[in-house]
């Protein structure tokens, strides 16, 4: 973090929007005008604007009970009607939606009316199999285009996605079908990762067994032609079902606050939350920001965000943002070094990719390759480029604007959240003059403050906690049935009288002399890896679930390439000690646990086997110390140990 600040301090670079650039940029200043005079009415006019509504609101904002928030209540909107059908009504049919890339290098180009076929087929198998509005549908697919059709399915339906990413563990799923209730799960055989198929339906089947028994089907795409089990009362082929359903589906209007999809992500303590959005107002800033923050030209661009749908950006601005400006977007299935390190870059020469969003951990990785490999490759329809996930190191965002964007192109850092829903803080690509490293400015209509520990404005340099003070379209609606730990979580850290009603990102900030916003990381327990969140809670109940541990602490060690990394110190049972002689040993097989039991995401850089972990008197453990151990440095102050010579003895067993 202390290096992040010096990183902030130094950095002095600005750069102007081009001329040319801004003559064509969708966003304007008077943006931000509009939002200032008149927020609410700013963002019914986007709503009203952007989306089709089958009966048009009235009403904009309820915030009579906080948290709890309604936008555009009255109205009735179809989420999918508004990502499909009403382009081809418009007579863009034609244009191509999806241009998908399979790892092994198959591919097809799918047309918004293709699309809309085979959502409207989807739709109906849903139907058949009992999906009706409210149930909720766990989707557990790679990165194939049915991933995208199968969301919008069960939007269509006013039923509720809860989309699991492909690399969680059967434990993982399991405990997320069953806080959902979720009565089918669509998959597939397997999908292409790093040059194998790795198997998706094998892992549903374990979850299974572990579930309640919500599940009554399992849908399951066809695509890693791996062996998988099949249990004939319960499991249907797509190609059986969707390929062969009517298309002819008659799409029914929600209301704005009719539940859309569950995320689940990470929070400090072990249990994963289920973050609720609704339908209306996150769809209304899902497309307001893909459109302005990537200035979108959905006739002329060809637009690619590289996350994955098993995270919040790949729901936002993979299917949701894209989707409903009726953009053209590249979908890739596989690792940006399959079958070769350039892969990526001729991704974006064979699509003519305009538009590229991706992650700072990626680029990091490029950087370490060296520019040749880009360079091998056409890379000049790139207009602009986006970012998310972390902080981006200036020096990484330098080398994305140049060695990727060619020097000239606009760079956007945008800082948001799975329960913010979409963009909340970035600069406008031909509006603001951009700033490497900081992500800038709330984007027009958002309120952002930041405060100290007690709520009051931090003014000038000094670092504070990143609060948004106004309610805003997209924001969560809650925690998928606990209404407690979402008032507690986010909004009750200033005290719960109405006027301390604040969003508690969990994310610290400053503000630099111009009004400029830099993230500085969590100032919780949660850790970033490689842009993904992970709770060191989470990882720590895991690691004490294996019988040879007695005690663990993880820690978030920063990390050249990812970020942050995941480390864990483990004190080993006492009774395990005969049996476990070799700490290598022991520390393979814990890294090996926690990634079975989590996923591979959450495997540890390293597990330390040590003898003592440093608590304080009351018996907390300082976690900040074996923080100094991780990144190697000098251990700091270590004067509130309840044995202050604990940390020697650490530090020996470590090296
Ligand atoms: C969209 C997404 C959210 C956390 C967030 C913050 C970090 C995301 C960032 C950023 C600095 C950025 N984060 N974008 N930090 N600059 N541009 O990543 O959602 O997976 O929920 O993570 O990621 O710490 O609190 P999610």
């Amino acid at each position: 973090m202390n290096a992040q600040i010096d990183h902030a301090l130094e950095e002095i670079r600005r750069f102007r929007p081009s001329p040319e650039f801004a003559a064509q940029a969708v966003a304007d200043e008077g943006l931000y005008d509009a939002a200032r005079a008149d927020r609410l009415e700013f963002w019914a006019d986007q709503a009203r604007t952007l989306l089709q509504w089958e009966k048009p609101f009235t009403r904009t904002l309820d915030w009579s009970n906080p948290p709890f928030a309604k936008w555009f209540d009255d109205g009735e909107l179809n989420v999918a009607v508004n990502c499909l059908d009403r382009h081809v009504e418009a007579g863009l049919g034609d244009r191509v939606a999806i241009h998908w890339e399979g790892e092994p290098g198959d591919s097809r180009a799918i047309t918004y009316a293709e699309l809309t076929d085979e959502v409207k087929r989807a739709a109906n198998t849903l139907t058949d199999l009992g999906v009706r509005s409210g149930d909720r549908v766990a989707i557990y697919l790679p990165m194939i285009p049915e991933a995208v059709v199968s969301m919008l399915a069960v939007a269509r339906l006013g039923a509720i996605h809860s989309v699991v990413f492909g690399g969680f563990s059967a434990d993982s799923l399991a405990s997320r079908i069953d806080d959902a209730e979720a009565s089918v799960v669509i998959t597939a055989d397997g999908g292409y990762r790093k040059g194998r198929v790795f198997p998706l339906k094998p892992v549903v089947d374990e979850a299974l067994e572990k579930s309640a028994g919500s599940v009554r089907n399992v849908l399951v795409v066809k695509r890693g032609e791996n062996e998988i089990g099949w249990n004939s009362d319960r499991d249907l082929w797509w190609h059986e079902t969707v390929a062969t359903a009517s298309n002819e589906h008659e799409a029914q209007g929600f209301e704005a606050e009719h539940p859309l999809f569950i995320l689940y992500t990470s929070g400090t303590t072990g249990k994963p939350k289920g973050i609720l959005h609704t339908s209306g107002g996150y769809l209304t800033q899902a497309a307001f920001t893909q459109k302005n923050v990537f200035d979108l030209h959905p006739e002329r661009d060809v637009y690619w965000c590289t996350a994955d749908v098993g995270w919040i950006t790949g729901h936002s601005y993979v299917v949701y943002g894209p989707l409903a400006n009726g953009a053209t977007q590249v979908l890739y299935e596989g690792t940006p070094d399959t079958p070769h390190p350039g892969r990526w870059w001729e991704i974006v020469e064979k699509y003519g990719v305009t538009i590229l969003y991706t992650a700072p951990t990626a680029i990091r990785s490029f950087m370490k390759l060296g520019r040749q490999i880009p360079h091998e490759y056409n890379l000049r329809t790139l207009r602009l480029l986006g970012s998310v996930g972390e902080p981006i190191n200036p020096e990484a965002w330098i080398w994305y604007r140049h060695v990727i964007g060619g020097g000239s192109i606009p760079v956007v850092d945008t800082w948001w959240q799975t329960e913010t829903g979409a963009i909340m803080i970035s600069a406008l690509p031909g509006v603001t003059d951009l700033k490497p490293g900081s992500a800038q400015v709330p984007v027009p209509g958002v309120s952002i403050d930041i405060l100290d520990d007690d709520g009051t404005a931090v003014e000038g340099e000094g670092g504070g906690l990143l609060v948004v003070t106004e309610p805003w379209p997209s924001m969560l609606r809650g925690i998928w049935g606990d209404p407690e730990r979402f008032k507690e979580t986010y909004w009750e850290k200033f005290g719960a009288a109405p006027d301390k009603t604040m969003y508690f990102a969990g994310d610290g900030a400053r503000r630099d002399e111009d009004g400029d916003i830099w993230l500085l990381g969590r100032v919780d327990d949660v850790m970033n890896v490689s842009g993904h969140r992970l709770s060191t809670a989470e990882i720590e109940s895991s690691l004490v679930a294996h019988p040879w541990t007695a005690e663990a602490a993880v820690v978030g060690a920063s990390d050249e390439t990812t970020g942050q990394a995941v480390v864990a110190f483990v004190i080993l049972k006492a009774s395990q000690a005969e049996r476990v002689t070799d700490p290598a040993e022991a520390s393979e097989e814990l890294r090996r646990h926690v990634a079975t039991q989590i996923g591979a995401i959450a495997r540890p850089r390293q597990v330390f086997i040590v003898n003592e972990l440093p608590k304080t008197r009351s018996g907390k453990i300082m976690r900040r110390l074996l923080r100094d151990l991780a990144e190697g440095r000098e251990v700091g102050d270590t004067t509130t140990l309840a044995d202050t010579s604990i940390m020697q003895v650490i530090s020996a067993q470590v090296r």
